[in-house]
């Protein structure tokens, strides 16, 4: 038909194979029944239940592009689209999936060793072995090439590395069973990947405090990971894949899955801001929708979900065929985590007064999109990315 859709605008669900909105379907049903009615609560408690993980397992949502392992095996797309539903209803949960499925199983299925993947892939999989993803520290942010965690032999123990430095910011870390460090293998001064078990280190080599009071992405767990002289055995180390090419590769599945879910928000933002404004009556009885100003805001930020959702669906198909390059990824995640961000702080004046009260669920998303715009890549680092591909002059420096 050609009608036109506010919710599907350019008809997006024309372009998705039938198995790719099942999948949706899936994923929507469960985002909307299981995890919207726990979010107000979670956010105001800082809390991140952990048991959504497990739920998550048990649809086969984590670690979904992955074949075998217990993974589902699903296209670009398709893990796309439940990207999308989880951030629909909160960036943080998203957050929580994003390390647990794109950067650490990712990490492991790309570089691990069979033995690591037969070890880890399954239970995380399932969502009962949690992972985090390490590689921001204290003092290097942007620049994770200088970061000073390092690994050197072992002292006492023969066949363990000794890891020593601290990683901040870190999603899931207070709870993770598996993390996912890059450090620097003294030897060399080049970056390697080691999945540290928490289990297995010594009390007083590892420590993973809370990152409390923070005023975005309060339905997920932030920490830092201090490594004091923690033993890890050599066979923990990803065996080849040397400097930033591993975490960023890693990244490369996260930014893609962030360009869609930031979009999610954005819908969400759309959806509430219309009831609302239809509901709304000022002046001569009219709804708030009846005024033009309003209308040009739903206007601006329903054209911008529609036009980022094409782009990650473009980008996503280009991934299947091993033809989506980094620098796409970075256009993406830039755009649609800054267009979300800036529509959903526009929407958020339509709300008036009510917009400060938390049961409006507009303000959690704004303060969740900024956070998005900063982690993986700030925007503006995005921008020199990009810069640095259209003139062949890096800026960074
Ligand atoms: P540069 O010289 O650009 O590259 C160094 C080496 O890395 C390779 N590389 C990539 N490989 C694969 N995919 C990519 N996207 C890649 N980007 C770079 C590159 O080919 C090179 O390889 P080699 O073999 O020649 O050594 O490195 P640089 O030091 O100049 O980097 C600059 C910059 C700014 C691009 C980079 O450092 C950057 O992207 N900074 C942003 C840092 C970042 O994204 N941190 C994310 C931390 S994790 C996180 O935030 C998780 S939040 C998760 C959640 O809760 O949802
Ligand atoms: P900085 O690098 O200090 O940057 C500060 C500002 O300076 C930014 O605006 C930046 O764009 C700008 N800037 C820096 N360099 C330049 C330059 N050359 N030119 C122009 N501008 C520049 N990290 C992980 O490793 N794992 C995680 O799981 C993880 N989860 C996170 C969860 C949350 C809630 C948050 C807030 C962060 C998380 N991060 C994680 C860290 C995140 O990736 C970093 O915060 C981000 O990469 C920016 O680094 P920074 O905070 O050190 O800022």
């Amino acid at each position: 038909s050609t009608s036109f859709n506010w919710q599907d605008p350019l008809n997006l669900a024309s372009q998705l194979t039938e198995e790719e909105q099942a999948i949706q379907e899936t994923a929507n049903s469960y985002c909307q029944k299981r995890m919207l009615p726990r979010v107000l609560e979670a956010y105001r408690a800082e809390d991140y239940d952990k048991q959504i993980l497990v739920e998550m397992g048990e649809l086969g949502l984590l670690g979904a592009t992955i074949k075998g392992y217990g993974c589902a095996g699903v296209s670009n797309v398709a893990s796309g689209l439940i990207t999308r539903e989880v951030e629909r209803v909160d960036s943080g949960y998203r957050s929580g999936m994003s390390v647990q499925s794109s950067l650490v199983m990712g990490g492991i299925n790309e570089f691990g060793t069979q033995e690591q993947k037969d070890r880890f892939l399954p239970d995380m999989a399932k969502g009962k072995l949690l992972g985090c993803f390490g590689l921001t520290e204290p003092n290097h942010g942007s620049d994770p090439g200088s970061m000073e965690t390092t690994a050197k032999p072992h002292t006492s123990k023969k066949g363990y590395l000794s890891i020593s430095g601290s990683k901040t910011w870190i999603t899931n870390s207070p709870i993770a069973d598996v993390m996912l460090v890059w450090a620097k293998l003294q030897e060399t001064g080049k970056i390697r990947g080691f999945l540290i078990e928490r289990a297995d280190c010594p009390p007083g080599t590892l420590e993973t405090p809370a990152i409390k009071n923070k005023n975005g992405l309060r339905a997920s767990l932030t920490g830092m990971i201090q490594l004091d002289e923690c033993p890890v055995p050599e066979e923990n180390m990803f065996p080849d894949v040397e400097g930033l090419r591993g975490p960023f590769s890693c990244l490369n599945n996260a930014r893609y899955g962030i360009a869609w879910g930031t979009i999610g928000a954005l819908e969400d933002c759309i959806a509430r801001t219309r009831e609302y404004a239809l509901e709304r009556k000022q002046f001569k009885n009219n709804p708030i929708a009846k005024y033009q100003l309003v209308q040009k805001k739903l206007a601006d930020a329903t054209t911008d979900a529609a036009y980022g959702l094409l782009a990650a669906l473009q980008v996503g198909r280009l991934k299947e065929e091993g033809k989506a390059a980094p620098e796409m990824i970075s256009m993406i995640k830039r755009q649609n985590c800054d267009r979300a961000l800036y529509n959903a702080r526009v929407l958020q004046e339509v709300f008036g007064g009510n917009a400060v009260s938390d049961e409006y669920g507009i303000g959690r998303h704004v303060a969740n999109l900024f956070v998005t715009q900063t982690y993986e890549g700030q925007s503006d680092i995005h921008s020199l990315i990009l810069g640095r591909a259209i003139t062949g002059i890096q800026g960074f420096v």
